[in-house]
Order: structure tokens, then sequence, then C-alpha cells
């Protein structure tokens, strides 16, 4: 029986008289008056935005301000965006989403690569022998690169799906590994060991291009099938049968999502999947990579051009001097030789009270962070909130002044870089409407007021002075992107174009390379923090849908008539031992808080798993419910791991 069968009749009917919160489009300024927000032009509300921050930096420091960027803005907005923050404000406070979802994939392919960026390109997994999809369900989330692994599917390549759903993604797979949340570890273990164990590790590679070999095959020695069976609850035949498939196909795609990343204990998830490339040599040749499939269709750009606490643009280390003397002597500045704070440590300073002003370029913490009461508490608690947007959204709703943006994707010249490191031309096709204005031109006014003034006269301009910085897009010119419709980062001359994927230098029979080896990680588990116990009895993991978009603020608009709102999906299984049904209001409870929901009866969740959207926060918050556990590392919280119980609701 389909889920549609098992939930007939209950979802549409309800579904019609539910109405979606509809977010209206900021068309002017906002400023704070009384306690509500009231129209200002744009002369007072810049006047009042620049000022804010100047105030909180004059009396606590540079490092009281913080600049939240936006992945889905352009590569030249994000590059204004973090050259306010280093030379206007004068701090290195500036990150951006990329802390909710892949901060952990750059932080392990940078460990092992030196590079954060996805190994290989989409037409890569057109010609491929084996598609491994960890974590990702890419047909909801990434339907265009889907298109891609069908067609690899339909060019003969099996394809392998590890994810606790048996997701629309996982029924197009060969075979569908439905492992425990939260157990990827020690699944990647058993591969791994397995892999040794049957003498289809490539030794010639191992030996050549990698180092820690040794306590990395220690590590994984424990992990038998028995025992990852045990763990997983994975059978030790599909483990083994995965092994193999991975170890002796010619070429193989590893490709893993927010199942791998959002976790306490990310990137050493990251690493773990890694390993298995580096035991196999399934990287850094030609239909044979990595890839984490970016989630915003800028956010590999945001990180590439700067906006995060730790790179310069061109993901040159902030650290080094040689590159901080490069960007001072082209900004005529200092900048800070130290490490800025990433989102998730911005949001402790401010409950510190260390923090005290942000400007929030498109984000909408209050309802994507994990336990989200907390957060609007520690937002509520700022001396100076600027959020400038495209709609006025729940973090529009707490700051002090809201400036409209015009949208991106559609409104504004640009380029913007996709999961590929292909960096490509957007223009602007409409106009914004009302007063709403280019995100570049808003920033750039702000810096005026603050004593810097930078006159672009448009997107190129911004984009040369990123390519004199940066080697690897030095030869992407607009002219060059419009002729070869986009172009892959590294792109350091002019008139070449590098290999479609990254690392080939690990093929390379060269003495000198040793030195370069990519380290296997020898990571260990560690379960869930959120603990099942008898209060608690059901793992509740939190993902998306196809037909709407992160926290809903520009998808709940539209009519359609395929899309339901938010419920708590549970097992046939569980809806029986808990007495209730389809359709049916229940609670759901964590150790933070509770929502109510009517259930949805999914056949593809196993029994004690659960799964809920971060959709609907207007009509279910389910962020209140998500646990702020957040990786060491990289900073990205455990939202895929909650501990929940349901309650039928008590009868009036
Ligand atoms: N339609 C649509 N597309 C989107 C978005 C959207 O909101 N809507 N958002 C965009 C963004 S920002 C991002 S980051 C991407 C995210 O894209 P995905 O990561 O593909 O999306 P999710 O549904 O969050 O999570 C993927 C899968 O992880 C599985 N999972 C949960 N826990 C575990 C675990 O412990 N181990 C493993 N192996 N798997 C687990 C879930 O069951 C889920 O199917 O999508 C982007 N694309
Ligand atoms: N429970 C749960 N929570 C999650 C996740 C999960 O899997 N489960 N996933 C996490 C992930 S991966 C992510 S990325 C975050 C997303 O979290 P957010 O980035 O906070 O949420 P979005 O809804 O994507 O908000 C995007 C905002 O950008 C604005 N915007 C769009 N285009 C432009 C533009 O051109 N200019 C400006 N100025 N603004 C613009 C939109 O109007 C919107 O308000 O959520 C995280 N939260
Ligand atoms: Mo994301």
């Amino acid at each position: 029986m389909t889920d549609t069968d098992m939930n007939r009749g209950r979802g549409r009917g309800r579904d019609r008289d539910r109405k979606p919160k509809q977010y209206a489009r900021l068309t002017h300024p906002l400023v704070r008056e009384n306690g509500v927000l009231r129209r200002a032009g744009w002369e007072e509300a810049l006047d009042r935005a620049a000022a804010g921050f100047a105030r909180a930096t004059e009396a606590h420091g540079p490092d009281a301000f913080g600049m939240f960027s936006c992945a889905r803005s352009t590569n030249e907005m994000n590059y204004v965006a973090q050259k306010f923050t280093r030379v206007v404000m004068g701090t290195n406070n500036v990150d951006s989403c990329n802390r909710t979802c892949h901060a952990p994939s750059v932080a392990g392919l940078s460990a092992a690569f030196g590079s954060g960026g996805g190994t290989s390109s989409y037409q890569e997994v057109e010609d491929t022998d084996l598609i491994v999809m960890w974590g990702s369900n890419a047909r909801f989330a990434h339907p265009i690169f889907f298109q891609h692994v069908l067609k690899g599917i339909h060019n003969g390549a099996r394809m392998y799906a590890v994810d606790p759903r048996r997701t629309s993604t996982a029924e197009w797979a060969d075979r569908w590994l439905g492992l425990n949340v939260g157990t990827d570890i020690p699944l990647a273990h058993a591969v791994g060991r397995e892999i040794i164990h049957a003498g289809l590790a490539n030794t010639a590679f191992v030996e050549r291009a990698t180092s820690g070999y040794a306590e990395y095959a220690a590590e994984v020695e424990p992990w038998t099938l028995a025992v990852a069976e045990q763990v997983t609850g994975v059978p030790a035949e599909a483990i083994r049968e995965l092994a193999h498939a991975y170890a002796t196909a010619e070429r193989a795609q590893l490709c893993w999502t927010l199942g791998i990343t959002e976790h306490h204990n990310a990137t050493d998830n990251v690493r773990a999947l890694i390993n298995l490339s580096l035991l196999t040599g399934h990287v850094g040749r030609y239909g044979s990579g990595c890839q984490p499939l970016r989630g915003q269709n800028n956010v590999q750009g945001g990180g590439d051009m700067g906006a995060i606490p730790d790179k310069l643009p061109g993901f040159q280390d902030l650290l080094e001097p040689r590159n901080r003397a490069k960007f001072e002597a082209s900004w005529n500045t200092v900048i800070q030789p130290r490490i800025g704070l990433n989102l998730t440590k911005m949001l402790d300073a401010i409950e510190r009270g260390t923090l005290r002003a942000v400007y929030c370029i498109g984000e909408n913490p209050a309802q994507s962070e994990a336990d989200c009461e907390h957060t609007i508490a520690r937002l509520g608690s700022l001396d100076h909130l600027v959020v400038q947007d495209i709609f006025l959204t729940k973090t529009a709703e707490l700051a002090d002044v809201v400036l409209p943006a015009s949208a991106a994707w559609c409104e504004t010249d640009g380029t913007a870089t996709n999961s590929e490191r292909r960096v490509q031309r957007v223009r602007k096709a409409v106009t914004a409407p009302g007063e709403a204005r280019d995100d570049i031109a808003i920033i750039c006014d702000l810096a005026a007021r603050l004593g810097h003034d930078w006159k672009y006269a448009d997107s190129e301009e911004v984009w040369n002075e990123l390519r004199a910085l940066s080697p690897d897009h030095f030869g992407m010119t607009y002219e060059r992107l419009e002729e070869l419709q986009g172009i892959q980062w590294p792109c350091p001359s002019e008139d070449r174009v590098e290999p479609p994927f990254l690392h080939g230098r690990l093929w390379e029979k060269d003495p000198e390379r040793r030195g370069r080896a990519a380290p296997f990680g020898p990571v260990k588990h560690s379960p869930p923090v959120d603990v099942l116990d008898d209060l608690y009895p059901i793992r509740m993991t939190t993902g998306r849908r196809l037909d709407s978009y992160n926290t809903g603020v520009q998808s709940s608009g539209f009519a359609s008539p395929l899309r339901r709102g938010e419920y708590i999906e549970l097992s046939p299984e569980d809806a029986a031992r808990y007495g209730v049904t389809a359709g049916e209001d229940v609670t759901i409870s964590s150790r933070r808080g509770a929502v109510t929901a009517p259930v949805w009866i999914d056949p593809g969740l196993r029994a004690g798993l659960a799964f809920m959207t971060m959709h609907f926060p207007d009509e279910v918050d389910t962020n209140q419910l998500t646990i702020e556990a957040t990786c060491p590392i990289a900073g990205t919280a455990e939202y895929k791991a909650t501990a929940i119980r349901i309650d039928k609701l008590a009868v009036a």
C-alpha cells in the first residue's frame, strides 16, 4: 500500500482548509519606533542602521559586530558583505547558513584534500559505474543534479541509497540501506573493513597518495559485518554488497548531504566517507569522486567569496600572513589576524553579551536554527539588529531596521557558484518592486556612512576586483563565463580550462608528492546526543519535501494542489502502537518544547522513526523540538536526531 492510500482523504481535504502564511514582499524600509516597525525613507533607515553599528563597536570594540551573509545572493554581494565586515567593521565575524548544512563537508574535505570543494562534476555522474547517495534525498532536494543521476542510471550505473527512510531517491536505487539515525560511522567503517579483509583495497593508491592507513585499519577492525548490523540495523549481507560494489567499480561517485552533516559529530561523519574513497582510489580521476551536494543556490560561492570567518576570498587562509598582506594592500586596511566567530559562535556571543549588533542579510535564523525559541531570545537581546531581506520574515519582525532588497536570482546581475564549483552568470530579468534596492548598493551606502567610499559601477567591477585577488577565479572574465556557459574553479588562466575534477595530483608518480598525501581520518562512532528513553522513545529526523523551501518564506506564498502542510510522519507500526490514525492531531514533545501536528502515515519509515519538515514554522514550529548539540569542528547542529514522544490530544 502506498502512503497516498494510507492517508487518503486525510490530507487533501484538511490541507484545503489550512491557509499557509503569505509573506509580504518588502517594498520600503522600516524602522522600529516605540516597539513597532513603521515605514521610513531610505535616508532615515540607512542613517539608523549605520549609527547602530557604529555605536556598538565604539562602545565594545569591532568584535561586537556580526554579519550573517546570504547564500542565495550573488558572489559579488558576498564579496562586498565580507569586505564590509573586515574593512568597515574591522572584524572577521562573518558567516552564512553554510554553518547549518555543509560546513562539515568543507571542514572534512579541507582536512583530507586541502580544499573544501566537491571533487567532481555533474557530467561525471553520467559517466560512472556506481553512484552512492549517502544521507541525501536528491530527488526532492537536488532535482537538477538528480537528472544527471538518472542519466547515469540510464547509461548503466548502479545506485545505492543509504538513508534511514525509504525516500523518493531510494526508490530509484538498486539497493536501499535503511540504517538507524546517527550510525553512519559504524556503517562506513564496516564497509572499509570488509574492503580491506576481502583484499579489495587499492593498495598502490593507498601507498602512493595517502597517509595514516595503519591507524585507519586499526580503527575499523572491530566493525565486523555482524557488529555493524547490530548497531546500524542494516543486514550484514547488504553492507558486504555495498563494500564489494564500491571497491570493484571501475569508477564510483560518493554523494552525501545533510543525513551526514546535520549531526553533532558531522565532520567525523564526512571523514568516514572520504576514507572509503581513499581506500579504493575513487577520487582524483574522471568518473570517481566525493560530491557533497550543496544546499542553497550560492552557498558554495558565499564561502568561496570569504563570507566565512576563517577564509579570505578565493578560499585563501586568513591566518597566512602573505594572504592578509595581499588583501590589506588592495583594500587599504589592516585585517584582524584572528579567525572570527562562525554563526553558531556568534549566537553564543550574543548570549554572553559580547556581540551586540548584527547585520543579517537574507537569513531567517529565528526559524531555521535548532531550538529556535532560544535563538529568538538571543536575537531579541541585541542592541541593534538590521535585517535586509526580500520578505518580512520572523527574523525581520525582531529588527530595529529592515532594508528591502532585490531578489538575487531575477532582479540582480552577478554570478553564482554551484555544487560542481561552476561559476555562472545571473542576470536581471525584472525590476524589484517598490523601493527595494540591490543588496550591494545598500551595503555600499552603509559603508559610505561609516567612512568608506566604495564606488562600484556594476557587479562586473566587483568581480574584477575579486579576480585580481583570487588565483582560482582569475581566468573567469564575465565574457568567458558567457561564452563557455559557466566555468569551474580552479581557473587560474584566461586561456585555459582545467579538468572537471580536483586532486588529479594524487595519481601523479611524483616523488615530491609525499608531503601532500591525503590523510585518512581515524574517526570514532558517537551516537546522537538526544538519547531515547521511556519518556522520549521515538527518533525523529527532519528534512525536506520537493514542493517547499527551507523556512517557507519563499515557497509558502504560491498555491500548489500537491502540497500538504506540516505533519508528523509515522511508520504504520508506530501509528498502530500509539493508537493514532492518519489526519489525527497529536502533540509532539521533545526535551525542549512541544508542538501539535496531524499524523501522516509513511510506509517508507521503519518502526521507531518519525519525520517532520522545517517548511511550515508559522503553522508548526519544528525547530522548537530540535537540539542545539553542535559539531565542535564545524558548528552544525544535530537537526537530524531528536528524541520525541507523541501523545493523543486530551478530549475537552
Ligand atoms: N525542495 C527543496 N529542495 C531543497 C531545499 C528545500 O528546502 N526544499 N533546501 C536546500 C538546502 S538548504 C539543502 S542544505 C539541501 C538539503 O538536501 P538533503 O540533505 O537531501 O535534504 P534533507 O531532506 O534535509 O536530508 C536528506 C536525508 O537525510 C536523511 N537522514 C536523516 N538522518 C540520517 C542519518 O543519520 N544518516 C543518513 N545516512 N541519512 C540520514 C533523511 O532521511 C533525508 O532523506 O536541499 C536544498 N534543496
Ligand atoms: N529542523 C531543521 N532545521 C533546519 C534544517 C533541517 O534540515 N531541519 N536545515 C538547515 C539548513 S540546511 C539551512 S540552509 C537553513 C536555512 O535557513 P535560512 O537561510 O535561515 O532560511 P531560508 O528560509 O532559506 O531563508 C532565506 C532568506 O533569504 C531571503 N532571500 C532570498 N533571496 C534573497 C536575496 O537575493 N537578497 C536578500 N537580501 N535576501 C534574500 C529570503 O526571503 C529568506 O528570508 O535551515 C536549517 N534548519
Ligand atoms: Mo542548507
